[in-house]
């Protein structure tokens, strides 16, 4: 997990909350606290800390808890939305032709970033070049010519020529036909005339779609200030933060360049050519404080070829759920893995203190099976109201499924956990709707591999 000791005490935080048995604000100021100390820790900007926890504060001492919401979790969404609300906007962002120039300092990962950005077009059906026109870096072309060969992408480079313009016109006349042309360029120690004078006379050839701006993460909140500087000088469309995976300070680089307001499109996670992530921070934040994700839901519906569509997660929100509903859904996983990624991705489960369990997950696939066959001797009765389950029932439906009692009313059992759960969703209904607006302003449908 990226940012992991950012990710953990923000949990912790918010657990808290979920556990405390009344709001007052001892509780409220320890939870500021808390956050201030997380966000310190993860190089986020003093000022901008301050004004976030001082939000927190003020908000949750003055606003009144909606009818719909209790004081815990109006608590947990207020932290939310003010954390949501430094991490930037979501840029829309489709998978589609282009002409993309990679510019940063040395040692960012431009390189990386090209083959990765090659590998996420060629998933998506399109012919890549990468080119070379690092004319500085020593074995600057051997590195992007041997990503290529890993990728699948084809490579333009011209060997020992110093003049990246020549390479990129080369380029771009012998691969008018293709779709996505990548081109990589040379860093410096600093943003200084010379390298500008390189962008700009790319940029003048290439006539690029997107120019996006490699950082890496472990210069924290520099990364802000290298933002703006590149901004001024070349039109920016895009940043990609890397190495977000090894680093402390990410929340620092990520706050900083999110309040230049210059996009963050993509994240890099690791070393390896498929960690890149499209970069959207409702996803993003839900992830950190362990909500889950009704992006993974929705995706993880797709895949069951049925959407569970927005009007089924309120109705299960809304806390209608009966057999026939836990039939329906369970009908639908034939693959394995799928109902642990259903509940793994259902907003707020890890936040419940009722979760359900691992051991439970990992067994229900072949509970399932059986658990079909039980209740395809129910009536259809007995599936809409489950509470009339009792007794000469019980032993009736054994009876005509093969199984035991005790099955039955195993099976009944974890038909009131999962009820309970989505009981405990109607509360949160305010982030869930709040998620998928965010989901729908960022374009997510791209990213789902
Ligand atoms: N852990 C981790 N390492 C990364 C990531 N992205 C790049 N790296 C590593 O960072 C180092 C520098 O990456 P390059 O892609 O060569 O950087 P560059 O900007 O092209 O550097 P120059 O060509 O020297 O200007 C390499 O060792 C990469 O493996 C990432 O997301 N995570
Ligand atoms: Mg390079």
């Amino acid at each position: 997990m990226v940012l992991d000791s950012l990710s953990k005490s923000l949990r912790e935080t918010l657990r808290k909350i979920s556990r405390s048995t009344s709001i007052d604000d001892n509780l409220i100021n320890e939870v500021v606290r808390e956050i201030q100390r997380a966000l310190i820790l993860a190089d986020v900007d003093i000022n901008l800390t301050i004004e976030l926890t001082r939000k927190v504060e003020q908000r949750a001492k003055n606003e009144p808890v909606p009818k719909n919401s209790n004081p815990r979790n109006h608590l947990i969404l207020i932290v939310y939305e003010e954390l949501l609300n430094i991490l930037g906007k979501p840029r829309e962002f489709k998978a589609k032709p282009a002409t993309i120039m990679l510019v940063g300092l040395y040692g960012q990962g431009k390189t990386t970033s090209a083959g990765k950005l090659a590998r996420f077009y060629i998933k998506h059906g399109f012919k890549v070049v990468l080119i070379a026109a690092d004319t500085q870096r020593v074995g600057a072309y051997e590195q992007l010519e041997q990503i290529s060969k890993q990728v699948g992408a084809d490579f333009f480079g011209i060997y020992g020529e110093k003049d990246s313009r020549k390479i990129v016109s080369g380029a771009l006349s012998k691969y008018s036909n293709w779709d996505v042309k990548i081109i990589d360029t040379s860093g410096r120690n600093a943003l200084n005339e010379d390298l500008l004078e390189e962008i700009r006379g790319i940029a003048e050839i290439a006539k690029p779609d997107e120019v996006m701006l490699i950082l890496d993460a472990s210069i924290g909140q520099q990364a802000g200030k290298q933002a703006e500087a590149f901004n001024k000088a070349a039109k920016i469309t895009g940043v990609i933060i890397t190495k977000l995976d090894g680093t402390a300070k990410g929340g620092g680089a990520i706050s900083a360049v999110a309040k230049t307001g210059a996009p963050i499109l993509f994240i890099g996670t690791g070393e390896h050519l498929d960690d890149l992530e499209y970069f959207n921070p409702a996803r993003f934040l839900s992830r950190l404080l362990g909500m889950g994700d009704l992006e993974t839901l929705m995706a993880t519906a797709k895949e069951l070829h049925e959407e569970i569509d927005e009007e089924s997660v309120e109705r299960m929100a809304s806390g209608k759920f009966t057999l026939k509903d836990m039939y329906e859904i369970w009908d639908k996983m034939s693959k394995p893995g799928l109902f642990k990624k259903l509940f793994d991705s259902l907003p707020m489960f890890k936040l419940q203190q009722k979760e359900i369990d691992e051991s439970l997950i990992d067994q229900s696939e072949a509970k399932i099976r059986k658990y079909k066959v039980i209740m395809d001797s129910m009536t259809y009765q007995e599936l809409d109201e489950p509470d009339i389950i009792k007794g000469e029932r019980i032993d009736r439906i054994a009876r005509g499924s093969g199984t035991q009692p005790s099955d039955v009313k195993e099976l009944l059992r974890d038909y009131k956990r999962m009820r309970d759960a989505m009981k405990n969703l109607r509360g949160n209904r305010k982030i869930i709707s709040m998620l998928k607006k965010q989901l729908k302003e960022g374009n997510i449908e791209d990213f789902n591999q």
